[in-house]
């Protein structure tokens, strides 16, 4: 092989290389994500109806504050809770008894299902109001009963 050509290989193989590494790269890029626009919903415009009831809706509960609530007869463990205004909670009722039981905050507007003896329910929702407010459990007269409890919201 004469100089020259020995040049040309080179120059091949450098071509080849920076072709395949663009391929590699141009094939690797993914395609464009549209990316999932979730603007804070300002309860006061865009959700009248849940102004009122001094909640919003979340739809992200990575930072959620979890708390769970044993519900049995005629009780809540715990029954005091503390939160933060703002601050999206996940909340889970755990019926520990052998009734049917639920959770229900009315000044926040929100509640969990009537889950059976064993069942759970877990609700997200986010406190827009300080305040404390009593929850209790709408099955029956459990309410009289005992099943209330206080959460204080800061
Ligand atoms: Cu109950």
């Amino acid at each position: 092989m004469t100089m020259k050509n020995n040049m040309f290989v080179a120059v091949l193989i450098v071509a080849l290389a920076a072709g395949g590494l663009w391929y590699i790269k141009t094939s690797k890029t993914p395609a464009p994500v549209m990316e999932k626009t979730e603007e804070p919903v300002t309860p006061s415009k865009a959700m009248p109806a849940t102004d009122s009831a001094g909640t919003k809706e979340t739809v992200v509960d990575d930072n959620a504050k979890e708390i769970v609530i044993n519900a049995s007869e005629y009780k809540f463990s715990p029954v005091t809770l503390t939160v933060k205004k703002g601050e999206p909670i996940k909340l889970t009722l755990k019926n520990v008894g052998k009734m049917p039981h639920d959770f229900v905050i009315d000044e926040l507007g929100i509640r969990t299902k009537k889950i059976a003896g064993g069942d759970t329910d877990t609700i997200v929702f986010t406190p827009e109001k300080t305040g404390t407010f009593e929850y209790y459990c709408s099955v029956g007269s459990h309410r009289a009963l005992g099943m209330v409890g206080k959460i204080t919201i800061e």
